[in-house]
């Protein structure tokens, strides 16, 4: 059995090797993209059962991410290869400080015709959480489907749910759809976990505490809020709590918010309280950080711990 089972697309991507605008940059390196699987991963390395749904392509980059999830010992039993479309990929620049520049080749790719099915169904029956974002709803009407099913029989099956809106506003038709899609999702799941700005955005509040208010009287039981370098607050509905966070070299920035909802779910998994719960999350995305590759610095169970044991300050 699993521990936990996330969906998504995952996508080549390459790297700029060099700072500098994207339509000038020589030098890229092959990595690999897609919220889901780098939650996956995070999860892998911390030493979970994992299993990612997705579809890709039958062609190279296809095949790298697959061998690249399996490589991490992700369950990939429910990974489909579609000869009908192309695997997805994306461009991010180097940057020296701030968030880099991403550029998607992904319309109809393989990964967006992700579908529901008996067998995707009965697959996360066998899991303890779920993990979802709200990219796969942005992406197709069948990814839709795939999300909404999914919940359902999640909730049905009582796995714990987790949600991260990844707000991808380039993915949707308008902004009006987003949100009321994002929403829709967010009041189906346990934990909801947005940046403080899209958790502004999707409530129309901007108080954390009323933002967090919000989620929880719409039926989350923790709702954790990221404020990139001013740490991230979790609230449940007896209590809330402050993590700063860690003052480690970030290279860049994507790849965060994965790696903070992998070190949470893990913690979930081995039965923390809310307080290490969100340290171990901090550490975990600030690990993340420290890679131009959005999974490369996330890091292995005794990485963590040693992190943990010498932290550096936190700012
Ligand atoms: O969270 C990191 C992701 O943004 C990145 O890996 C790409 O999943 C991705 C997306 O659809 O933007």
């Amino acid at each position: 059995a699993l521990d936990v089972i996330t969906f998504g697309e995952v996508m080549g991507m390459l790297v700029a090797a060099d700072t500098g605008p994207l339509a000038e940059v020589r030098c890229f390196t092959r990595a690999l993209a897609g919220a889901e699987a780098n939650v996956a991963t995070g999860l892998a390395r911390l030493g979970h059962r994992a299993g990612w749904i997705g579809r890709v392509g039958d062609d190279p980059l296809g095949a790298h991410a697959v061998a690249a999830l399996r490589a991490e010992g992700i369950d990939t039993a429910q990974v489909t290869v579609d000869t009908e479309a192309r695997t997805g990929f994306q461009l991010k620049s180097r940057v020296l400080e701030g968030d880099p520049e991403v550029v998607y080749f992904r319309r109809h790719s393989a990964g967006s015709r992700l579908a529901p099915s008996e067998a995707a169904d009965a697959y996360l029956r066998t899991a303890r959480h779920l993990h979802l974002t709200g990219i796969p709803a942005a992406l197709s009407p069948t990814a839709r489907a795939f999300t909404h099913r999914a919940l359902d029989v999640a909730r049905d099956a009582g796995l714990t749910i987790s949600f991260d809106p990844n707000l991808r506003p380039a993915l949707w038709p308008d902004p009006a759809e987003m949100m009321r899609v994002v929403n829709d999702l967010a009041a189906r799941a346990d934990w909801v976990l947005p940046g403080l700005a899209e958790a502004r955005l999707l409530t129309g509040e901007t108080d954390a505490g009323r933002i967090a208010e919000c989620y929880l009287a719409r039926g989350a039981s923790r709702v954790v809020l990221k404020d990139g370098v001013r740490g991230a607050r979790l609230y449940e509905r007896d209590g809330a709590w402050h993590q700063p966070v860690f003052r480690v070299p970030t290279v860049d920035t994507v790849g965060a918010g994965d790696g903070f909802a992998a070190g949470l779910i893990s913690a979930h998994l081995d039965g923390l309280g809310p307080r290490p719960a969100l340290e171990r999350a901090a550490a975990t995305g600030a690990l993340a950080t420290t890679s131009h590759g959005d999974r490369d610095g996330l890091p292995t169970r005794a990485r963590l711990d040693a992190f943990l044991a010498a932290p550096p300050a936190t700012a």
